[in-house]
């Protein structure tokens, strides 16, 4: 009885991770973790990732909705927290576009580029580790000379346990707004489009990650510009 009333306990302690994932909420600027979905947007298909690396939704998520906009200084650090530690071996990019008129209207069908990414780490096919297991928040920098502006900041997790076959892996995206000041007259690049970036089949996003154990892993996505 006391067997079968630990097994149903550890049963509801797993539930959780099995049916909620992983949400972007806040944005974190200044030190400061902000309210939940009020510089990030709130999308519309709760905690599902999305799957097809060619949908509009690779931008910002789903149904993502506009929120306020975050005055953001360049070269200071900046975050994402999430509603739960990430619990998927996968890899992390940030990226910023800069938008035609205000943040709050615009749809990132412009340029972005990378500006911060947490890959793998392999060792020779004998292990390959996951730095952003049980990572809670993600902060980077803000490229000091990025130009002044108004931008979307995504983020996005690439999940990539069932990542062996085509549209197997996971995207856990979300986009910030923010109005950047104090920046200077530096070239973004390289730039590329969201979708575009990605094909389902680059070796970092189609990738059997159990066996045999890569040997090494090729980060998704255009090199990090650091300003
Ligand atoms: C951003 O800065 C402007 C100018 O100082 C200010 O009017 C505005 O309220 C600030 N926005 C936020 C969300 O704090
Ligand atoms: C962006 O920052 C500038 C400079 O502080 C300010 O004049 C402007 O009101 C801000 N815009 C928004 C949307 O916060
Ligand atoms: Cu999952």
């Amino acid at each position: 009885m006391k067997t079968l009333f630990g097994l149903a306990s550890l049963v509801l302690a797993l539930l959780p991770q099995v049916t909620a994932h992983y949400r972007w909420v806040s944005l974190i600027n200044g030190g400061v973790t902000t309210t939940a979905f009020q510089y990030v947007r709130q999308s519309t298909n709760w905690n599902s990732p999305v799957t097809d690396v060619t949908s509009n939704d690779l931008r910002c998520n789903v149904g993502a909705t506009t929120a306020s906009t975050a005055n953001v200084t360049a070269g200071s650090t900046v975050g994402f927290a999430l509603d739960q530690a990430i619990f998927h071996p996968g890899v992390l990019n940030v990226y910023m576009s800069k938008a035609p008129s205000t943040a709050a209207s615009y749809d990132g069908s412009g340029k972005w580029f990378k500006i911060y990414q947490i890959s793998a780490v392999t060792n020779g096919g004998t292990s390959i580790t996951w730095p952003t297991d049980n990572l809670a928040t993600v902060t980077f920098k803000i490229p000091a000379s990025t130009p002044n502006g108004q931008y979307l900041l995504r983020i996005e997790h690439i999940a990539l346990h069932s990542a062996s076959s085509s549209g197997g892996a996971q995207f856990y995206i979300a986009c910030a707004q923010i109005n950047l000041t104090g920046g200077g007259n530096g070239s973004p690049s390289p730039l590329v489009s969201i979708p575009g970036v990605y094909a389902a089949t680059d070796p970092g996003i189609l990738i059997n990650i159990y066996w045999p154990i890569p040997t090494s892993y090729q980060q998704p996505g255009p090199t990090v510009w650091t300003g």
